[in-house]
């Protein structure tokens, strides 16, 4: 490096928080914040390098997501917006952990030579740095400002308060040479957002709105972006509670994606018997999470107090809304007269011009076994298996023409490969029929509304409300799509998680292997029983799932399972 002097002054402002390990993990280090400013100022040095290394941006988002409002977080993403190359992770755990600054010092200089980066005299490393709207966020940005500019030839671009998929977002537009500004954001979904709703008038000549969706922002950055957005596409109607302006709520506090899909009851701001009935949304601190759902008139066994259950469509069901409308559009491509699939119809969109179009959705062994069905049988779409994490389902999805990815906490996006999205644009204006231009309209529009770098809340709901639109669907029937099999989560805490080593999709354990048995022995009591356990990528603590035919069965299941791993 160039400049040794200039790091060993700046690190020596950060020190190291004492007796904390630190961990990347499955998305990030996230902890108490007052813990982190050594640990972003660390990060923003390894941002900075990574920059160097590749010769393009690389962003550094300050966010905890859905945790608590008094905890913080940071993690890097990839020049592509994607999350940090996995290869580059072991680094980042190194340099947070460094005990004092020359040890920290000769990190550095081993990633420098490993990587083989070069020094440069001019500018030529930049980082985009962002935060969402904790009160900590500021410091930190500005911690991990003089990180990235501690490394001699790089700087820091200030993006202010964005949410995670913005920025990943922004970090591929930039590095794309396509316009990357917040606003260009906004445009980009809302015009593709405009497109679609413009081909379906097409289609239906109807031009009714439909009822306008109700979105509980979890106090957190999505409030403020999703009024933006609001202004610039007129007819998607939105209403936006739980928005963190002073005098409301905490983040986080009892509302959010997170805590309504764990907990499965109403976020604050929602009541009986006010919101029956009305379709409703959930996004988490940082929006790249979403979930959709609604009270129901009536439960099923005919009680209607005023203990609510609401009915959750989780991210499994995203994805299957998501498959519906892209099979859909494909099969018109390929020539078939109905755009939904029949036992009489093969489910392969075979298209003139391309061939086979691959198309997956890809899940983790957290999707509900319903949802894995529907898509494989009535889809007759492929279901790939991935371990939890983002960076895991992005990457199996990058491997088909169209690779839809959820996990069943909402997380997730529809990808498009290079070549089949160049081949879309093309068709799009050169086929000859008028309904196959338009079929190909509709999923150039879609590639350009859904995040190609990250899952996404805002684009995710806009996708959620055009095929809504499309098929005519109110939220219940988007629900009967099919019904989710009973299922429990629960958690355990225990001396040290890391003893237990699962298989790679997650779905056993591999070690110790007399635990897997045990759990196979209580699986074996329930009819339809499915249960699995893993060390948690962000808690300390195993997480314990479990699902069969009853929801009374799957709660003995699961708790079972937790005496087990006890
Ligand atoms: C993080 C991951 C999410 C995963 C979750 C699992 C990203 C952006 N987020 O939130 O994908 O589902 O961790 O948490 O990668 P766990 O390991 O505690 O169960
Ligand atoms: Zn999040």
């Amino acid at each position: 490096l160039e400049d040794k002097d200039l790091l060993r002054k700046q690190a020596a402002l950060f020190p190291l928080s004492k007796g904390v390990k630190f961990s990347y993990g499955t998305a990030g280090f996230r902890t108490d914040a007052a813990l982190l400013p050594s640990t972003v100022f660390r990060m923003g040095v390894l941002a900075a390098l990574r920059s160097l290394c590749t010769k393009r941006a690389t962003g550094l988002m300050i966010t905890a997501s859905h945790n608590p409002v008094h905890e913080n977080g940071v993690k890097l993403a990839d020049p592509s917006g994607g999350m940090l190359n996995v290869a580059w992770e072991p680094y980042s755990d190194m340099l947070a952990n460094a005990p004092d600054v020359e040890n920290f010092l000769q990190i550095v200089e081993h990633i420098v030579k490993r990587e083989n980066i070069q020094s440069r005299n001019a500018a030529s490393g930049e980082v985009l740095l962002a935060r969402d709207t904790r009160p900590s966020g500021e410091a930190l940005v500005s911690a991990a400002r003089q990180g990235v500019e501690a490394v001699r030839g790089t700087v820091a671009h200030d993006m202010g308060v964005l949410t995670t998929p913005q920025l990943h977002w922004m970090v591929r537009s930039f590095n794309n040479g396509v316009p990357a500004s917040e606003s260009d954001y906004f445009h980009q979904l809302s015009d593709s957002f405009r497109m679609l709703v413009e081909l379906w008038h097409a289609n239906t000549g109807d031009s009714t709105h439909s009822e306008e969706l109700i979105v509980d922002a979890a106090n957190g950055v999505g409030a403020s972006k999703l009024t933006r957005l609001q202004h610039l596409t007129t007819s998607l109607g939105l209403q936006v509670r739980n928005s963190g302006n002073e005098g409301g709520g905490l983040l986080n506090d009892g509302v959010g994606a997170d805590f309504v899909q764990k907990e499965k009851v109403l976020p604050h701001g929602f009541q009986l018997p006010a919101d029956v009935g009305k379709r409703c949304a959930s996004i988490d601190g940082d929006a790249d999470r979403l979930v959709y759902f609604y009270i129901p008139e009536k439960h099923e066994d005919g009680y209607s107090g005023p203990v609510c259950t609401l009915h959750l469509l989780d991210g499994d069901k995203i994805a299957a809304i998501f498959g519906l409308f892209i099979i859909g559009q494909l099969r018109i491509l390929a020539g078939y007269k109905s755009s939904v699939s029949d036992a009489t119809t093969a489910h392969k969109a075979v298209v003139p011009g391309y061939g086979e179009v691959k198309v997956a959705v890809v899940q983790t062994a957290y999707a509900n076994g319903a949802s894995t069905n529907y898509i494989k049988q009535v889809l007759g779409l492929e279901v790939a298996t991935t371990p939890t994490g983002v960076k895991h389902l992005h990457k199996k999805a990058e491997q088909y023409d169209i690779g839809i990815y959820f996990e069943a906490n909402g997380h997730g996006t529809i990808l498009f490969n290079e070549i089949f999205s160049q081949w879309l644009q093309d068709a799009s204006v050169q086929q000859k029929e008028a309904e196959h231009r338009q079929a190909a309209k509709r999923l150039v529009a879609v590639n350009e509304m859904v995040n190609q770098a990250v899952g996404d809340a805002l684009s995710g709901i806009l996708m959620v409300e055009v095929v809504l639109r499309y098929q005519g669907w109110s939220v219940e029937q988007w629900d009967s799509m099919y019904k989710d099999l009973p299922s429990r989560q629960l958690k355990v805490k225990v001396k040290d998680r890391a003893v237990i080593i699962t298989t790679p999709d997650e779905t056993r354990v591999a070690s110790p292997s007399s635990l897997q048995e045990a759990i196979d022995t209580e699986v074996g009591k329930y009819k339809g029983g499915r249960a699995f356990v893993r060390p948690s990528g962000t808690e300390d603590v195993v997480r314990v799932y479990a699902e069969a035919s009853s929801q009374q069965s799957a709660d003995a299941l699961a708790q079972a399972v937790c005496v087990l791993v006890y």
